[in-house]
């Protein structure tokens, strides 16, 4: 068998929302890999720019002009190099030249080509071993904020997570039921509600905030005593896209309510407190390690985790780190483009306490290695939704990789949840 990269090949395709995306092929003398990157609605201010100056095309004439020259004739087993290759070619310290979903998309395409070369199965190319250990699936069930029009809450995303399963599917499983369970108390909550969804398959409805704490709430509570463990539940704020810079507040328009930080610190410990939230993320908006710290030492046995405010990059966890801000970290391959970029996060954040949770995008394709991703570098929750084909297909492939794995699958440890 051989790992020679013999050709590389991008082409344009579609994600959840119909916006043109791009897609990369990686082939190797003995092996192939696929894949898409996806996108983000409410984007970190500090991601990587998705696209050089003329979109997805420009993007793909950079692949077949500079790119693939360079990179047909390396070997796939060798990823640093593949993407410190990507990076040399491009230049910036933000993917503007080449685009940071081409980079995504051929990093991980790498890799897959890589595991394909072997016969082996991306997580375990990746992770080896000791690769046994499967997610908590955190699941979107009501959508709000930047992720919907209209009359929905503010808070962007309320969200499922079975942290008492024992196994994936059984987790996966009760994810299904509260939200089936949340749509049917949201039918005789909301007169109008006609079973709208977001992007991420989750519940569109005329409600506010609370209105939404309540419905999960019962949701979950009803379900974990139907499965007999326990099903918790968190949300994303997504507090950037609520801040009034100008004004210095968040603006909850739905709430009718402006909050400045120290308001809006109490009412994430009111919720927090209330309606026992075991994960919140981006609570703050994000430039503001300091009430993300302050909020830490707050909260005993909850997550916290920082989406915009870490955007997967290691210089801005740092940051957070030596303030103790937050405690979890989320991570978006392609808010920084390439996969050892990525790891680097990952190692960063586990070396200092932080768990890191393995998440998809709003816009979103079939493409599952997320799923791969989670289970190689030992990410012990994923946030990748209930329902809707693209979530379905990381959630199926976890399905199919806990069935491989057999008697030696366990699910993942959160020392936060379960350290007390
Ligand atoms: C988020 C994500 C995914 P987007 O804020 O966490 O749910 O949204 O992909 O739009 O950034
Ligand atoms: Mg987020």
């Amino acid at each position: 068998m051989s790992t020679t990269i013999e050709d590389v090949i991008a082409r344009k395709v579609f994600n959840t929302r119909g916006e043109e995306t791009i897609e990369v092929d990686v082939i190797t003398t003995s092996g192939f890999g696929r894949a898409s990157a996806p996108a983000g609605e409410s984007r970190g201010k500090a991601e990587v720019v998705y696209y050089p100056q003329g979109g997805v095309d420009q993007a793909l004439k950079k692949v077949e002009e500079v790119i693939a020259p360079e990179i047909v004739g390396l070997n796939a087993d060798f990823q640093d190099e593949i993407d410190r290759t990507l990076h040399e070619i491009d230049g910036s310290k933000d993917f503007r030249i080449i685009g940071g979903n081409t980079a995504f998309a051929i990093s991980l395409a790498n890799a897959e080509a890589a595991a394909n070369s072997y016969g082996l199965f991306l997580f375990q190319y990746l992770g080896g071993q000791v690769a046994n250990e499967l997610p908590y699936p955190l699941g979107n069930t009501i959508s709000g904020g930047k992720h919907t029009h209209g009359k929905s809450p503010d808070i962007q995303e309320f969200l499922a997570f079975p942290y008492g399963a024992e196994s994936f599917s059984e987790a996966a499983n009760a994810n299904a039921k509260i939200y089936k369970e949340a749509g049917a108390i949201l039918k005789k909550k909301d007169k109008l509600f006609s079973g709208g969804k977001s992007d991420e398959g989750a519940w569109i409805a005329n409600i506010n905030n609370l209105d939404a704490f309540e419905v999960l709430a019962k949701a979950c509570e009803e379900v974990s005593n139907d499965v007999g463990f326990e099903c918790g539940f968190g949300v994303d704020v997504a507090a950037s896209s609520l801040w009034n810079e100008k004004e210095k507040v968040y603006s909850y328009a739905r709430g009718g309510k402006k909050r400045d930080s120290g308001e809006q610190l109490e009412f994430i410990l009111e919720i927090i407190k209330k309606y026992h939230l075991v994960y919140v993320e981006d609570p703050f908006h994000e430039k503001d390690y300091e009430s993300f710290a302050e909020l830490t030492r707050k909260v005993r046995n909850g997550l916290i985790c920082g989406d915009d405010l870490f955007v997967t990059n290691s210089e801005r966890l740092n940051r957070g780190i030596k303030m103790r801000a937050g405690n979890a970290v989320i991570i978006k391959v392609n808010q920084i483009g390439t996969l050892t970029d990525a790891l680097e996060t990952i190692e960063m954040a586990k070396r200092n306490g932080y768990t890191p949770v393995m998440s998809h995008r709003s816009g979103d394709t079939c493409d599952w290695h997320i799923a791969h991703l989670a289970v190689a570098f030992k990410c012990p929750i994923i946030k990748t939704g209930v329902v809707e084909g693209t979530r379905i297909a990381k959630i199926n492939e976890l399905i199919r990789i806990e069935e491989f794995l057999g008697d030696r699958a366990k699910m993942a440890n959160i020392p936060t949840l379960k350290g007390g």
